[in-house]
């Protein structure tokens, strides 16, 4: 068959099977389980490999060819009526701590389930179709976020990856060598013909408008920050207030100093401290050492850079009053990125072909797709977080909006999987 041949797929029939979607759904989350119905797989755990595992032996049940590469992100590949770049789908597995069971392993298992559905009936693309997962997307072990994807697109050495700690010691190289996902796969990988990825929100605006699919134009701009404030231990009882010099204080400033640059900045501007770890960290002692990790966001750079700079100046303040000192390291900084308006307008078109109510909207979350942005036309398709919440175990989407934005991704990927008459 030539390359060029014309090969419609009616989309109109095309429906995933839902509850094999949610079974899949709910025996990935008997890994790792917590309380709340919720999953920690922290990247390179245990619990990790373990997930990877189920879905791998998914992916080779289904007959796909599965490569694995340096960094363990994890490729599935079908075959289409023609040979060349896949059209991708994917998302990740990992988790943070306190994790719902659909933040990523709904795009994995989407895209599993758009590829057996496919064969199910028989149906062959014209560009092959693959299902991706790729490692340490969450960042919480070890950081940056997205740390796999970022190497699959040649944006972090593996080499400058393996060597990242976390704060218990661990290192990338040695976790990822343990669990056995250190792959035979150079990375850079080979950029697909498109990516598109499936995601909950993880927000509030889709449920706030009683809106069933968003068309993601883009991912906000991410800054992580660890700041060690190196003060003195002392006496709690016998030091006077005069001469301390307390790195517990200093990290409790920071703190505010991050919600009140936010609130000052309004629009979208987030600030969190997500991490105070402080030494001895004890009830008697003045705290020496305080470990503090800062996550500023914003879809606008320039106000990200603000953000940025009004927080540098806090801490230069707080070191001068406390007499303490301050040092900073970047762990993540990714600008704000915009998907590829075609991509997106298919999404759209697709959902409302659907019936679906859509609308277009940036993702505050970062997502392997911003990085797959760097190298092929991308986009990402949402659907509602009950109440907004996330990365908490309560963090829940019904049954019939996740199939929905399932179907949504099928009809999408068949789309960018068909080539047109030239
Ligand atoms: O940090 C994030 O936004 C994502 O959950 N990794
Ligand atoms: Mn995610
Ligand atoms: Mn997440």
């Amino acid at each position: 068959m030539s390359p060029t041949t014309n090969h419609r797929i009616d989309v109109s029939g095309l429906e995933v099977n839902g509850e094999r979607l949610m079974r899949r759904l709910r025996e990935l989350a008997e890994i790792g389980p917590i309380d709340g119905g919720g999953v920690s797989r922290l990247a390179l755990t245990d619990v990790d490999k373990e997930g990877r595992d189920l879905v791998v032996t998914w992916m080779r049940d289904l007959g796909l060819e599965v490569s694995i590469d340096s960094i363990g992100n994890v490729v599935a590949a079908g075959r289409g009526r023609t040979d060349g770049p896949p059209v991708m789908t994917g998302s990740h597995i990992d988790t943070v701590a306190t994790g719902g069971i659909y933040d990523g392993n709904l795009g994995v298992l989407s895209g599993l389930e758009v590829i057996e559905t496919l064969a199910e009936r028989g149906i062959v693309t014209d560009r092959p179709l693959a299902v991706a997962f790729f490692t340490n997307e969450e960042g919480a072990r070890f950081p940056p976020d997205m740390m796999g994807s970022l190497c699959y697109v040649g944006g972090m050495t593996v080499e400058e990856a393996m060597s990242t700690a976390s704060a218990d010691g661990a290192v990338v190289g040695d976790e990822l060598e343990r669990i056995g996902y250190r792959g035979p796969m150079p990375c850079p990988g080979p950029a697909p013909h498109a990516f598109v990825e499936y995601h909950i929100e993880q927000g509030p605006v889709l449920e706030e408008e009683d809106v069933a699919i968003g068309a993601v134009e883009g991912v906000q701009g991410i800054s992580w920050t660890e700041v060690t404030v190196q003060g003195q231990s002392n006496h709690a009882g016998t030091t006077p207030m005069r001469l301390r010099r307390d790195a517990g204080l200093v990290a409790g400033e920071v703190a505010v100093a991050v919600r009140r640059i936010a609130q000052e900045l309004g629009g979208d501007q987030v600030g969190t401290v997500g991490s105070i770890r402080l030494h001895p960290s004890l009830v008697n002692v003045v705290a020496a050492r305080a470990v503090v990790t800062v996550d500023l966001r914003n879809t606008d750079e320039q106000a990200l850079q603000e953000a940025e700079r009004r927080l540098a100046a806090e801490l230069d303040r707080l070191a001068e009053a406390e007499g303490v000192t301050v040092t900073t390291r970047s762990t993540a900084r990714f600008e704000p990125v915009v998907f590829d308006p075609a991509v997106v307008d298919l999404v759209a078109a697709t959902a409302a072909d659907m019936g679906l109510s859509v609308r277009r909207m940036p993702s505050g979350a970062g997502h392997d797709a911003q990085m797959m942005a760097r190298v092929c036309p991308t986009g990402m398709v949402f659907v509602p977080s009950v109440k907004g919440i996330s990365h908490n175990p309560a963090e829940y989407t019904e049954p019939e909006d996740l199939v929905a934005g399932a179907n949504v991704l099928l009809r999408t990927l068949v789309k960018l999987a068909t080539i047109d008459d030239e």
